[in-house]
């Protein structure tokens, strides 16, 4: 049979999706005309061509200002439904989903809004599909400890909503260790923790190395990097730590999908797994990033099954609702 049919029938969990990076140029449009907003682009193709990078500079100078579409609740409900619908289509069972809290609040729009809308679009889709999804709210490592601490107890009257925090956007110059209080105030607060340890980044191996001893965190973002570190390897594997690979994102931002070290990491026996990260502006979902590494490196169906299995042995699923997976 057809392997992308295969791919996107095998039961999978998405474990590293942006959902701001979801917001695909229609319904960027769609929004700007509904919220009175002039963008500078025409129509809809002439947004397509803005989402356009070829490094992590780029892509952030495109992603953090194509946000302002986003206002009122039901365009957060509308963004995050449209892509629980589409991971549903692609063989997504659950998804973990980061979100900026900081690129909306630090631009006047109420938390409140923010994460009512994104929790209305969970419990819709959870409904219609059966699909299952969590929270995880990332804090702006290029802004301020401080600032993500006040950002943390913004959450917490939605503690029930929000299952981890994570750390996204530049990681040069903004180690894990920077921000210690506000992960070991929000593991105190019964939170599950995970950061971007981004590849190729300056510092990257130390960064790793700060988020495993230091921070103590659940589960890597990217992380591939340990492969130039045996004893970091063989921590990730004594801790059954999780790393969130993203293959096309990968090529966009650092020109290489890092496919040997993917792949070898997985053949080691790592908990080794493959996500979308920012699918809108990358153009590859979750089933397609299994098919771009298939295509690059080979994959056999074996390996391929064995990465949907890793995608749910490395959520945040309890136990039980594990079981009913793998
Ligand atoms: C991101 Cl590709 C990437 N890197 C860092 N932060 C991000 N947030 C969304 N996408
Ligand atoms: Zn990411």
């Amino acid at each position: 049979p057809d392997l992308a049919e295969f791919v996107r029938g095998l039961p999978k969990a998405e474990l590293h999706l942006h959902l701001e990076g979801t917001l695909e140029p229609e319904l960027k449009f769609r929004l700007a005309e509904r919220n009175g907003i002039r963008l500078p682009e025409r129509t809809v193709e002439e947004v397509r061509q803005t989402y356009r990078f070829h490094d992590l500079t780029s892509f952030l100078r495109v992603y953090y200002p194509a946000m302002q579409v986003l206002q009122q609740p039901r365009d957060f409900h509308d963004l995050a439904f449209e892509y629980l619908t589409r991971a549903h289509a692609d063989g997504i069972r659950h998804v973990e989903m980061f979100f900026d809290p900081q690129a909306h609040t630090g631009r006047g729009v109420p938390f409140e809004s923010v994460i009512g809308g994104y929790r209305s679009a969970i419990v819709q889709a959870h409904r219609e599909f059966g699909i299952s999804a969590e929270l995880i709210l990332c804090f702006l490592r290029d802004h301020s400890a401080e600032y993500a601490m006040a950002t943390l107890m913004e959450a917490l009257p939605y503690r029930d909503w929000i299952i981890g925090v994570g750390l996204d956007s530049d990681e040069r110059g903004n180690p894990p260790r920077k921000f210690a209080a506000v992960f070991e105030r929000a593991r105190r607060e019964g939170f599950l923790l995970t950061m971007h340890c981004d590849i190729d980044q300056p510092d990257s191996r130390e960064h790793i190395r700060q988020a495993l001893e230091e921070i103590g965190v659940d589960r890597l973002d990217h992380g591939t990097n340990i492969v130039e570190d045996e004893r970091l390897v063989e921590l990730v594997r004594a801790k059954g730590i999780g790393l969130t690979c993203c293959p096309v994102s990968n090529s966009f931002v650092t020109a290489q999908m890092k496919s040997d070290e993917i792949i070898g990491l997985l053949d080691r026996g790592l908990l080794v797994t493959l996500n979308s990260d920012d699918p809108a502006y990358f153009g590859a979902y979750a089933a397609d990033n299994y098919l771009a590494l298939e295509k690059h490196a080979g994959l056999d169906a074996d390996r391929l099954v064995e990465l949907a299995r890793n995608s749910f042995r490395a959520s945040w699923l309890t136990p039980a609702r594990l079981d009913g997976y793998l």
